[in-house]
Protein backbone atom coordinates (compact mmCIF):
# COMPACT_ATOMS: atom_id res chain seq x y z
CA UNK A 1 0.00 0.00 0.00
CA UNK A 2 1.18 3.16 -0.74
CA UNK A 3 1.31 5.75 2.24
CA UNK A 4 1.89 8.40 0.64
CA UNK A 5 -0.45 11.48 -0.35
CA UNK A 6 0.14 13.55 -3.64
CA UNK A 7 0.27 16.61 -4.05
CA UNK A 8 -2.22 17.31 -7.52
CA UNK A 9 -3.31 19.93 -9.69
CA UNK A 10 -6.60 19.78 -7.66
CA UNK A 11 -4.57 19.96 -4.36
CA UNK A 12 -2.71 23.02 -6.08
CA UNK A 13 -5.33 24.54 -6.82
CA UNK A 14 -7.42 24.60 -4.02
CA UNK A 15 -4.20 25.59 -1.96
CA UNK A 16 -4.15 28.54 -4.11
CA UNK A 17 -7.91 29.49 -4.01
CA UNK A 18 -7.39 29.55 0.03
CA UNK A 19 -5.03 32.10 -0.06
CA UNK A 20 -6.35 34.22 -2.62
CA UNK A 21 -9.63 33.73 -0.34
CA UNK A 22 -6.51 35.32 2.48
CA UNK A 23 -7.19 32.16 4.34
CA UNK A 24 -3.89 31.79 7.05
CA UNK A 25 -1.76 28.78 5.99
CA UNK A 26 -1.95 27.65 9.68
CA UNK A 27 -6.16 27.20 9.08
CA UNK A 28 -5.43 26.08 6.06
CA UNK A 29 -3.17 22.97 7.82
CA UNK A 30 -5.71 22.72 10.33
CA UNK A 31 -8.48 21.64 8.01
CA UNK A 32 -6.22 19.49 5.64
CA UNK A 33 -5.51 17.75 8.94
CA UNK A 34 -9.41 17.42 9.81
CA UNK A 35 -10.07 15.96 6.72
CA UNK A 36 -7.79 13.20 7.30
CA UNK A 37 -4.57 14.57 5.23
CA UNK A 38 -1.26 13.23 6.49
CA UNK A 39 0.37 16.16 8.47
CA UNK A 40 3.63 16.01 7.09
CA UNK A 41 2.31 15.62 3.16
CA UNK A 42 -0.09 18.54 3.85
CA UNK A 43 2.89 20.67 5.39
CA UNK A 44 4.70 19.62 2.53
CA UNK A 45 1.80 20.95 -0.09
CA UNK A 46 1.49 24.30 1.99
CA UNK A 47 5.07 25.08 2.09
CA UNK A 48 5.55 24.36 -1.99
CA UNK A 49 2.14 25.86 -3.06
CA UNK A 50 2.42 28.86 -0.70
CA UNK A 51 5.80 29.29 0.50
CA UNK A 52 5.69 32.93 2.01
CA UNK A 53 2.57 32.24 3.72
CA UNK A 54 4.31 29.09 5.70
CA UNK A 55 7.06 31.03 6.54
CA UNK A 56 7.79 32.34 9.67
CA UNK A 57 5.01 30.01 10.89
CA UNK A 58 5.44 27.04 13.53
CA UNK A 59 3.77 24.40 11.57
CA UNK A 60 4.55 21.16 12.92
CA UNK A 61 2.99 18.00 12.00
CA UNK A 62 1.65 16.53 14.90
CA UNK A 63 2.96 13.26 16.21
CA UNK A 64 -0.08 10.20 15.52
CA UNK A 65 -0.57 6.98 16.71
CA UNK A 66 0.64 4.37 13.68
CA UNK A 67 2.14 1.35 12.87
CA UNK A 68 5.48 1.63 11.38
CA UNK A 69 6.20 3.05 7.84
CA UNK A 70 6.60 0.36 5.42
CA UNK A 71 5.22 -2.08 8.18
CA UNK A 72 4.51 -5.65 5.56
CA UNK A 73 2.12 -7.82 6.31
CA UNK A 74 3.57 -8.80 9.69
CA UNK A 75 4.85 -6.27 12.18
CA UNK A 76 6.87 -7.63 15.07
CA UNK A 77 4.75 -5.85 18.39
CA UNK A 78 6.79 -6.51 21.66
CA UNK A 79 6.24 -10.33 22.50
CA UNK A 80 3.86 -10.88 19.26
CA UNK A 81 3.47 -11.42 15.64
CA UNK A 82 0.46 -9.55 14.10
CA UNK A 83 -0.96 -9.59 10.82
CA UNK A 84 -2.11 -6.37 8.89
CA UNK A 85 -4.63 -7.69 7.10
CA UNK A 86 -6.49 -4.03 5.74
CA UNK A 87 -4.79 -0.80 5.51
CA UNK A 88 -6.66 2.16 4.86
CA UNK A 89 -5.31 5.89 4.51
CA UNK A 90 -8.21 8.24 4.51
CA UNK A 91 -9.74 8.05 7.45
CA UNK A 92 -6.97 5.74 8.98
CA UNK A 93 -8.31 1.97 9.59
CA UNK A 94 -5.88 -0.97 9.75
CA UNK A 95 -7.44 -3.86 10.80
CA UNK A 96 -5.22 -6.25 12.27
CA UNK A 97 -4.89 -10.49 12.85
CA UNK A 98 -3.82 -12.08 16.20
CA UNK A 99 -3.29 -8.78 18.06
CA UNK A 100 -4.61 -10.89 20.91
CA UNK A 101 -4.32 -15.21 21.05
CA UNK A 102 -7.55 -17.23 21.76
CA UNK A 103 -6.55 -17.66 25.48
CA UNK A 104 -5.50 -14.23 26.32
CA UNK A 105 -9.05 -13.44 24.74
CA UNK A 106 -10.51 -15.95 27.10
CA UNK A 107 -8.77 -14.27 29.84
CA UNK A 108 -9.51 -11.38 29.45
CA UNK A 109 -13.42 -12.06 29.61
CA UNK A 110 -13.03 -14.04 32.19
CA UNK A 111 -11.18 -11.58 34.53
CA UNK A 112 -13.63 -8.77 33.07
CA UNK A 113 -16.80 -10.51 33.76
CA UNK A 114 -17.34 -10.47 37.35
CA UNK A 115 -16.95 -6.51 37.28
CA UNK A 116 -19.73 -5.70 34.30
CA UNK A 117 -21.93 -2.97 34.69
CA UNK A 118 -24.43 -0.90 32.57
CA UNK A 119 -21.83 0.70 30.09
CA UNK A 120 -22.55 4.67 30.49
CA UNK A 121 -21.70 7.36 27.50
CA UNK A 122 -20.10 10.40 28.44
CA UNK A 123 -22.24 13.46 29.00
CA UNK A 124 -20.83 16.56 27.12
CA UNK A 125 -22.48 19.15 28.81
CA UNK A 126 -20.55 18.24 32.33
CA UNK A 127 -18.05 15.82 31.68
CA UNK A 128 -19.76 13.01 33.51
CA UNK A 129 -21.92 9.87 32.78
CA UNK A 130 -25.10 8.95 32.29
CA UNK A 131 -26.44 5.42 31.02
CA UNK A 132 -27.86 6.28 27.39
CA UNK A 133 -30.49 3.91 25.02
CA UNK A 134 -27.26 4.54 21.95
CA UNK A 135 -25.19 2.09 23.98
CA UNK A 136 -26.77 -1.03 25.43
CA UNK A 137 -23.62 -3.11 26.21
CA UNK A 138 -22.52 -3.65 29.45
CA UNK A 139 -18.94 -2.54 30.50
CA UNK A 140 -15.70 -2.68 32.87
CA UNK A 141 -12.27 -0.77 32.99
CA UNK A 142 -9.13 -2.21 33.97
CA UNK A 143 -6.59 0.05 35.52
CA UNK A 144 -3.76 1.06 32.77
CA UNK A 145 -1.17 -2.23 34.16
CA UNK A 146 -3.53 -4.30 36.12
CA UNK A 147 -1.88 -7.70 36.06
CA UNK A 148 0.65 -9.45 33.64
CA UNK A 149 -2.22 -9.74 31.16
CA UNK A 150 -3.24 -5.89 30.88
CA UNK A 151 0.29 -5.10 30.87
CA UNK A 152 1.35 -7.39 27.87
CA UNK A 153 -1.17 -6.27 25.78
CA UNK A 154 -0.49 -2.52 26.57
CA UNK A 155 3.18 -2.95 25.87
CA UNK A 156 1.97 -4.96 22.91
CA UNK A 157 -0.22 -2.11 21.54
CA UNK A 158 2.32 0.31 22.35
CA UNK A 159 5.07 -0.98 20.29
CA UNK A 160 2.42 -1.75 17.21
CA UNK A 161 1.61 2.00 17.29
CA UNK A 162 4.74 3.28 18.40
CA UNK A 163 2.30 5.09 21.29
CA UNK A 164 4.31 5.09 24.81
CA UNK A 165 1.81 3.37 27.01
CA UNK A 166 1.08 6.24 29.51
CA UNK A 167 -1.25 7.90 26.76
CA UNK A 168 -3.73 5.48 26.62
CA UNK A 169 -6.54 5.25 28.80
CA UNK A 170 -7.31 2.01 30.55
CA UNK A 171 -8.79 -1.35 28.81
CA UNK A 172 -12.33 -1.40 28.87
CA UNK A 173 -14.11 -4.32 27.89
CA UNK A 174 -17.88 -4.46 26.78
CA UNK A 175 -20.15 -7.26 26.40
CA UNK A 176 -23.01 -7.31 23.97
CA UNK A 177 -26.27 -9.51 24.48
CA UNK A 178 -28.94 -10.51 21.53
CA UNK A 179 -29.83 -7.11 20.31
CA UNK A 180 -27.19 -4.85 22.09
CA UNK A 181 -25.67 -1.73 20.09
CA UNK A 182 -23.35 1.04 19.93
CA UNK A 183 -24.89 3.44 17.63
CA UNK A 184 -22.42 5.35 15.65
CA UNK A 185 -20.69 8.35 17.30
CA UNK A 186 -17.14 9.57 17.40
CA UNK A 187 -14.63 8.50 19.47
CA UNK A 188 -12.81 11.75 20.25
CA UNK A 189 -14.30 14.60 22.91
CA UNK A 190 -16.29 17.61 21.34
CA UNK A 191 -14.28 20.62 22.26
CA UNK A 192 -17.81 22.50 21.46
CA UNK A 193 -19.31 20.71 24.91
CA UNK A 194 -18.79 22.45 28.08
CA UNK A 195 -18.00 19.16 29.78
CA UNK A 196 -15.04 18.36 27.56
CA UNK A 197 -12.65 20.59 28.83
CA UNK A 198 -12.39 19.36 32.12
CA UNK A 199 -12.29 15.85 30.53
CA UNK A 200 -9.17 17.00 28.08
CA UNK A 201 -7.30 18.17 31.12
CA UNK A 202 -6.42 14.83 31.91
CA UNK A 203 -3.93 13.84 28.72
CA UNK A 204 -5.77 15.94 25.81
CA UNK A 205 -7.53 14.76 23.18
CA UNK A 206 -8.23 11.06 22.27
CA UNK A 207 -6.09 10.64 18.88
CA UNK A 208 -6.86 6.66 18.35
CA UNK A 209 -8.56 3.49 19.00
CA UNK A 210 -8.05 0.28 19.33
CA UNK A 211 -11.02 -2.21 18.78
CA UNK A 212 -10.32 -5.65 19.49
CA UNK A 213 -12.52 -8.47 19.24
CA UNK A 214 -12.26 -11.05 22.12
CA UNK A 215 -15.04 -13.68 20.75
CA UNK A 216 -16.89 -13.98 17.11
CA UNK A 217 -20.68 -13.92 17.89
CA UNK A 218 -22.60 -15.91 16.36
CA UNK A 219 -24.49 -13.17 14.19
CA UNK A 220 -24.40 -9.48 14.09
CA UNK A 221 -22.15 -7.37 15.76
CA UNK A 222 -19.51 -5.72 13.14
CA UNK A 223 -17.91 -2.35 13.69
CA UNK A 224 -19.37 -0.01 11.15
CA UNK A 225 -17.78 3.24 9.71
CA UNK A 226 -20.87 4.84 7.99
CA UNK A 227 -19.06 7.46 6.43
CA UNK A 228 -15.95 5.57 5.17
CA UNK A 229 -18.58 2.61 3.71
CA UNK A 230 -16.20 0.35 5.52
CA UNK A 231 -17.68 -2.92 7.96
CA UNK A 232 -15.11 -4.75 10.48
CA UNK A 233 -16.07 -8.50 11.26
CA UNK A 234 -15.75 -9.20 14.77
CA UNK A 235 -13.65 -12.29 14.77
CA UNK A 236 -11.76 -13.26 18.15
CA UNK A 237 -8.34 -12.28 18.30
CA UNK A 238 -8.58 -9.82 15.87
CA UNK A 239 -8.53 -5.72 16.19
CA UNK A 240 -9.22 -2.65 14.39
CA UNK A 241 -7.34 0.41 15.15
CA UNK A 242 -8.31 3.59 13.72
CA UNK A 243 -7.02 7.59 14.17
CA UNK A 244 -8.24 10.68 13.66
CA UNK A 245 -5.78 14.06 14.10
CA UNK A 246 -8.69 16.50 14.68
CA UNK A 247 -11.91 16.50 16.80
CA UNK A 248 -14.13 17.00 13.71
CA UNK A 249 -16.03 14.88 11.88
CA UNK A 250 -14.54 15.51 8.98
CA UNK A 251 -11.90 12.49 9.77
CA UNK A 252 -14.60 10.35 8.95
CA UNK A 253 -14.19 8.42 11.68
CA UNK A 254 -17.81 7.87 12.67
CA UNK A 255 -18.19 4.07 14.06
CA UNK A 256 -20.96 2.22 15.84
CA UNK A 257 -21.12 -1.32 16.83
CA UNK A 258 -24.22 -2.79 15.02
CA UNK A 259 -26.58 -5.04 16.89
CA UNK A 260 -25.43 -8.35 17.95
CA UNK A 261 -28.01 -11.04 15.97
CA UNK A 262 -27.10 -14.50 17.48
CA UNK A 263 -24.74 -15.29 20.51
CA UNK A 264 -22.47 -12.41 22.47
CA UNK A 265 -20.00 -10.07 21.34
CA UNK A 266 -17.14 -9.23 23.64
CA UNK A 267 -15.02 -6.38 22.75
CA UNK A 268 -12.00 -4.69 24.70
CA UNK A 269 -11.03 -1.11 23.48
CA UNK A 270 -8.27 0.98 24.16
CA UNK A 271 -8.52 4.68 23.59
CA UNK A 272 -5.31 6.71 23.05
CA UNK A 273 -4.55 10.36 23.82
CA UNK A 274 -2.35 12.97 23.00
CA UNK A 275 -0.53 13.71 26.08
CA UNK A 276 -0.39 11.45 29.23
CA UNK A 277 -2.86 10.42 30.73
CA UNK A 278 -1.91 9.79 34.64
O1 LIG B 1 -18.04 -2.75 20.00
C1 LIG B 1 -17.92 -2.06 19.00
O2 LIG B 1 -17.96 -2.54 17.85
C2 LIG B 1 -17.68 -0.61 19.19
C3 LIG B 1 -18.15 0.24 18.22
C4 LIG B 1 -17.94 1.58 18.40
C5 LIG B 1 -17.00 -0.12 20.28
C6 LIG B 1 -16.78 1.25 20.36
N1 LIG B 1 -17.24 2.08 19.42
C7 LIG B 1 -16.02 1.88 21.44
O3 LIG B 1 -15.68 1.16 22.41
O4 LIG B 1 -15.73 3.10 21.34
ZN1 LIG C 1 -16.34 4.10 19.67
Amino acid sequence: MDSRQAITPELREWLLAQVAAGHRADRVFASMQASGWDSSVALEAIREVMPDVADGLDLEPIAMPDLPGGAGHRVQAHDRQVEVVVGMRQPRIVVLRDLLSGAECDALIELARPRLSRSETVVNRTGGSEVNAARTSQGMFFSRGEGDLVGAIEARIAALLNWPVDRGEGLQVLRYGVGAEYRPHFDYFDPAQPGSQAILKRGGQRVGTVLMYLNTPEAGGATTFPDAGVEVHALRGSAVFFAYEQPSPLTRTLHGGAPVLAGEKWVATKWLRAGRFD
